[in-house]
């Protein structure tokens, strides 16, 4: 038994322990009541789930384990993925054991490229990427050892396999599927040596071979690692996952939700309406300008992409952390400057609208930028990377829900006449 599967289960016994006294002690303690509001509302703000690998609390942001994102934005993301699912950042030595681990599970199957080539040559980079997972789960190592008849205590153990299976091939899947959706030659093989960032850069092409792009690499894939467990595609995954459907299964259909321009499309529709604003006035635009263009878009009902969010109050530290990064290697790029005068204007716009509960910008707004400065500017690719981190949270709370031996996900819902009838019931 390597580490992570020793420690794991010696803190599971305790997780579990603890969750049995939690249950004993507090079973019946309410966490939250529903209004009718939150019913019809996308169940706001209702406290009805546990994730324990990070919170958002809304005047913080991310905090994974109990560690603000602002202390790890230097670490790696196998310290993170490590961190994520055992509570604990990894020693030395059970880092470079958790990482060669990873490092010995690289390689994608071939059958896997050959569905991809053979999709239409416009289809989405979420679609692919979510056919190539999807198509892996004939490797799930959860389904054969169901099928074989495994215990439930022990559900967490092939969970965990195929997790770790998941986070060493995504890389190359999102990096081959780069290559080939945007014609950019053969794919490249990975480095059985390289750690997750710099096998991804060094398979997405040689131009983007450089340190400041590794590190931008390294940071991207710890930002979006995970949101805790209310967030769509994290609600989806556990959701599909509770049926004792694979992680294959659970993440793809997850990421169905991240593609989404509410969700992680958010990254990709936020390039794309900063290039129509400097498209539109030729350049780096004047304060007046954004605050028409920021106007139109909102009068014409759309939404500002990159800003507000359905729990944050405050401006994300996942943005300040990319703002920060632009600021230190190319503060004078023409499309970042715009990223940058756009947080002065759009928050005073969004409040004067008062529905928007939060007018600060979000994860999204500034990533895109950034990519674009070191010329990967094809922004329909832009959520994928966001995927290839979020697997790390997503296959994380899966593992930790199966060995907490979470039940099937099954709410209950209302009819609209049932409330009527809270009405007339007064
Ligand atoms: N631009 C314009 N209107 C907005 C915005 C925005 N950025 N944010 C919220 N609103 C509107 C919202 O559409 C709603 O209007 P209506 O009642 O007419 O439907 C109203 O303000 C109230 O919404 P909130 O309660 O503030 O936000 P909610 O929790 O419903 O939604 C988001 C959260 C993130 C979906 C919303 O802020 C939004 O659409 N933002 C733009 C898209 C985006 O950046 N998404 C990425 C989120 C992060 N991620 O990576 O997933
Ligand atoms: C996320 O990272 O998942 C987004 O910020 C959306 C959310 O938390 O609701």
């Amino acid at each position: 038994m390597s580490d992570i599967r020793n420690k794991l289960s010696k803190k599971i016994d305790e997780w579990r322990k603890e969750e049995k006294l939690i249950m004993e002690k507090a079973g019946n303690k309410e966490l939250s009541s529903v209004t009718v509001s939150q019913a019809f509302g996308g169940m706001r703000g209702v406290r009805a789930l546990i994730c324990d690998t990070s919170r958002v609390p809304q005047d913080e942001g991310l905090i994974i384990r109990g560690i603000h994102l602002k202390k790890l934005i230097d670490n790696t993301p196998e310290e993170i993925y490590f961190l994520l699912l055992t509570g604990e950042l990894p020693t030395k030595d059970e880092l470079s054991g958790f990482s060669s681990e990873i490092k010995s599970r690289k390689k994608v199957p071939d059958y896997v490229w050959d569905v991809l080539k053979h999709m239409p040559k416009d289809s989405h980079p979420m679609t692919m990427f979510n056919t190539a997972i999807l198509i892996l789960q004939k490797e799930s190592v959860f389904q054969k050892e169901y099928n074989a008849g495994i215990r439930k205590e022990d559900y967490w153990k092939p969970t965990l396999e195929d997790a770790i299976n998941i986070i060493a091939k995504l890389p190359a899947i999102a990096a081959g599927l780069y290559r080939m959706r945007f014609n950019k030659g053969e794919i490249i093989s990975a480095e059985p040596e390289s750690d997750l960032s710099g096998d991804y850069v060094h398979m997405l092409g040689k131009e983007f071979e450089t340190e400041d792009f590794y590190d931008l690499m390294k940071l991207y894939l710890v930002a979006h690692c995970d949101h805790e467990g209310g967030n769509v595609s994290a609600l989806a995954t556990q959701t599909i996952n509770s049926a004792l459907s694979d992680l294959y299964y659970s993440i793809s259909g997850g990421f169905n939700g991240l593609a989404g321009p509410l969700h992680g499309l958010a990254n990709q529709e936020s390039l794309k309406w900063i290039l129509e604003l400097m498209n539109k006035y030729g350049g780096t635009p004047s304060e007046d300008q954004l605050k028409n263009f920021v106007r139109e878009t909102l009068n014409s009902g759309k939404v500002i992409p990159g800003y507000g969010h359905a729990v944050l109050r405050v401006t994300d530290p996942r943005f300040e952390a990319f703002l920060n990064f632009g600021k230190k290697h190319f503060p004078e790029d023409p499309v970042f400057l715009t990223v940058s005068r756009l947080f002065e204007v759009v928050p005073v716009e969004l409040k004067k609208l008062d529905k928007v509960k939060n007018p600060w910008p979000n994860v999204d707004a500034a990533t895109g930028s950034l990519l674009y400065h070191y010329g990967l500017k094809e922004f329909s690719y832009y959520t994928v990377m966001f995927a290839v981190s979020r697997s790390l949270g997503l296959t994380a709370q899966a593992v930790l829900n199966r060995a907490l031996l979470k039940p099937l996900i099954r709410p209950k819902s209302v009819t609209t006449e049932d409330i009527k009838e809270l009405i007339n019931s007064k």
